[in-house]
């Protein structure tokens, strides 16, 4: 089997403290970041196929995750490249009720690498929040807000609107699985972005 082959099915089944030593091997193998990251990204898809079909429950599904942040921590200094600030500050996170990160940090490195300085809130992040680190940090250009859950969709309606609403000459972009473009649209985000990747291209173009 190859290594990469190895990382994603360790992922999938949570075998956390092999992940790092994998995900080298991996690249000693020859295999690029990008490559071991989308096989780590198919892990989590068939970890929330065999969590809807009811074959793994919440703790498989937590082990995973942590698993798959492991191998990220791996590749991350292979993948966040030019680190300039010259696109301003980026305040980044997971809104309210909604404890899922993977995605987002996935989202802040491609961002940074872009050319941002990232300032992460977390994870369960009130729209207030988000207000309030724009105000607290210099020079912030843009927020980023991430939603996993359908039932979250509306908190991150709550999000754009109360950073709009705050009157901030911020941009807002916003993502995550549930979340389309027409939604994206309808609460009123400058930008939507399907993946970490296209997330970093629409991040640069909202702000130059
Ligand atoms: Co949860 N979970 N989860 N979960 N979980 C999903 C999302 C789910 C689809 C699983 C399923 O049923 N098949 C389902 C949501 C269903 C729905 O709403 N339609 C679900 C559920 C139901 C739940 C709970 C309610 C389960 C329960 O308790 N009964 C619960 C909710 C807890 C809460 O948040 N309040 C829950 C909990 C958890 C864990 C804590 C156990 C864990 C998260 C751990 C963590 O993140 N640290 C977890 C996990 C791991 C998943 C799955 C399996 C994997 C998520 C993931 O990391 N994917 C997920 C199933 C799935 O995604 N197929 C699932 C990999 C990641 C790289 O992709 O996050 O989509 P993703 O990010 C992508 C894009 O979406 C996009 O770019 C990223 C990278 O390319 N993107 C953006 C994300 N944010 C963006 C922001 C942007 C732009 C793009 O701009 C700002």
């Amino acid at each position: 089997m190859s290594k990469i082959q190895e990382v994603k099915e360790k992922v999938e089944i949570g075998k956390t403290k092999l992940i790092p030593g994998l995900v080298q091997e991996a690249l000693d193998e020859g295999n690029t970041p990008g490559e071991i990251l989308q096989a780590m990204v198919d892990s989590m898809s068939v970890v929330g196929e065999k969590f809807s079909s009811g074959e793994i429950f919440v703790p498989e599904m937590l082990i995973a995750a942590k698993a798959m942040s492991k191998g990220v921590d791996v590749l991350r200094p292979l993948m966040a490249g030019d680190t300039a600030t010259s696109l301003g500050t980026c305040i980044i996170g997971t809104v309210a009720g909604d404890l899922h990160d993977i995605g987002k940090n996935l989202v802040s490195m491609m961002i940074e690498s872009a050319g941002f300085t990232i300032v992460d809130l977390g994870v369960d992040v009130p729209a207030e929040r988000f207000v309030a680190a724009v105000k607290e940090n210099e020079n912030v250009t843009l927020v980023a807000c991430s939603g996993l859950l359908t039932t979250t969709m509306p908190a991150l309606k709550e999000a754009v609107q109360t950073i709009k609403a705050s009157g901030l000459d911020v941009k807002v972009i916003v993502g995550g699985a549930p979340v389309t473009p027409a939604y994206a649209a309808e609460i009123g985000a400058d930008g939507f972005a399907p993946d970490a990747g296209s997330a970093a291209v629409k991040a640069k173009e909202l702000v130059v």
